[in-house]
């Protein structure tokens, strides 16, 4: 089983997307197994988006995602990092097809209302910069047995 990092971001949060987005991915049968409210440091967001410290948009960006609360998760399950990212959409909302998340629910490049990892390795260093150890729920959904074979 993968895990990955999911947050919905300040735009996200302050339109009322969180229990949409959560929905999606609990209808699809994943499993949420760690969550927060929290309002990020600028830094903390520095780091989580470190890969692009070169882009023009980096400092807008990051300075964007501490403004308000996010509410993070991590979310498990069978090639979850990949197929997360497909619910997801495209990075522009423009581009992204009717049906996932950011071609249903957003507009615009710099407001795409939620972050979601895209390798196995970058979701392994979000887990850990985003939650600690005690943090994680151990558990057991009934429905685990309906949903893999
Ligand atoms: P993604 O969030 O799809 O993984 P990314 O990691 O390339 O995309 O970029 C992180 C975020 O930065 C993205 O969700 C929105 C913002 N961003 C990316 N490209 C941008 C651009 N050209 N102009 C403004 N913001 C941009
Ligand atoms: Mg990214």
């Amino acid at each position: 089983m993968e895990r990955t990092f999911i947050a919905v971001k300040p735009d996200g949060v302050q339109r009322g997307l969180c229990g949409e987005i959560i929905k999606r991915f609990e209808t699809r049968g994943y499993k949420l197994v760690a969550a927060k409210f929290v309002q990020a440091s600028e830094d903390h967001m520095k780091k989580h988006y470190l890969d692009l410290k070169d882009m023009p948009f980096y400092a807008g960006l990051c300075k964007y995602m501490s403004s308000g609360p996010v509410f993070a998760m991590v979310w498990e399950g069978q090639s979850i990092v990949k197929l997360a990212r497909m619910m997801l959409g495209e990075t522009n909302p423009a581009d992204s097809k009717p049906g996932s998340i950011r071609g249903d629910l957003c507009i615009n490049i710099g407001r795409n209302i939620i972050h979601g990892s895209d390798t196995l390795d970058n979701a392994k260093m979000e887990i850990d910069l985003w939650f600690k150890a005690e943090e994680f729920v151990n558990w057991t959904p009934a429905t685990q047995a309906f949903l893999y074979e």
